[in-house]
């Protein structure tokens, strides 16, 4: 498994700094962000240092197919009312210009009670 030696997101795959987890297995981890946007925000990680989407190849589709598919359950046991009434974002950041500022590829998850509207 490749792992970057000054990668803060590899450092806590790899346990050399704390995180808040939520979710483990062989492939992925997901943790609380550190400085939230929303009530509920957390990052679903592949423990392999893929520097962001841009690098994704064919062979990494089941790993995002399941990033996708765990967001749902995890979302609404970490704090998020379910679909329809509830919900929340899911974004991937890519790039400087996409506002991506750990290169390493993780999904936000945030919601929470209505999180994007004002009033
Ligand atoms: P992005 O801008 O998409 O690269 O988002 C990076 C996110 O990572 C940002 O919301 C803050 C979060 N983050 C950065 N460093 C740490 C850390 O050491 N621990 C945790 N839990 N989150 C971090």
């Amino acid at each position: 498994m490749s792992s970057d030696p000054n990668c803060i997101f590899c450092k806590i795959v790899d346990g050399k700094i704390p995180a808040r987890k939520i979710y483990e297995d062989d492939e992925l981890i997901g943790f609380h962000d550190i400085a939230p946007w929303a009530p509920v925000h957390f990052l679903l990680v592949p423990k392999r240092h893929i520097a962001s989407m841009a690098q994704l190849t064919q062979e990494d589709a089941a790993l995002m197919g399941k990033i996708m598919t765990l967001a749902p359950s995890l979302a609404v046991e970490n704090g998020c009312r379910p679909y329809p009434d509830g919900g929340y974002r899911v974004v991937v950041n890519t790039g400087v210009e996409g506002g991506q500022e750990v290169h390493h590829l993780h999904v936000h998850v945030m919601g929470g009670p209505r999180p994007w509207l004002k009033g």
